[in-house]
């Protein structure tokens, strides 16, 4: 399977803004948020991964075995708890968060040295794309 490995920076993103207010993210959080560059660093050792998502203001860790469901606490972003799974589709990482926002997960993948990342909740879709460092 691909390789998330390293340090990617945020160049791209379209309609993070959706996602956040379908996250129920409040106005001054969104305000905040949307005009942060966050920096993704991943360690990807066979099926087990961690990403640290990092910005200035606010940071997200997340840890995971492909095709072990977790508990996900969204600490500092909507704080809903979620059971989540992560599974390979060909190349992509495929995220199901279940719990109380329908349709919520999330897509990662690779094209050329582009991380692409597309962010799922209810009916928004956010697609981000980050440069490899
Ligand atoms: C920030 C800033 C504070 C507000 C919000 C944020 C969103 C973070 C997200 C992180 C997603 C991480 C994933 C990790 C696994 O690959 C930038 C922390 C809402 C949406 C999908």
């Amino acid at each position: 399977p691909a390789d998330f490995s390293g340090t990617w920076n945020l160049t791209n993103s379209d309609n993070f803004e959706g996602y956040m207010l379908a996250l129920g993210i409040d106005f001054a959080t969104r305000k905040i948020a949307k005009m942060l560059k966050p920096q993704k660093v991943i360690e990807q050792e066979g099926d087990s991964f961690s990403i640290q998502t990092t910005s200035t203001f606010r940071s997200y860790f997340v840890q995971f075995k492909i095709g072990e469901e977790f508990e996900e606490d969204n600490k500092g972003l909507d704080h809903r708890k979620c059971k989540s799974v992560v599974t390979w589709d060909n190349d992509k990482l495929v995220c199901v968060q279940t719990g109380d926002k329908k349709n919520r997960g999330w897509t990662h993948w690779i094209e050329g040295d582009q991380l692409y990342l597309e962010l799922r909740c209810e009916d928004q879709v956010c697609t981000q794309v980050y440069k490899r460092a």
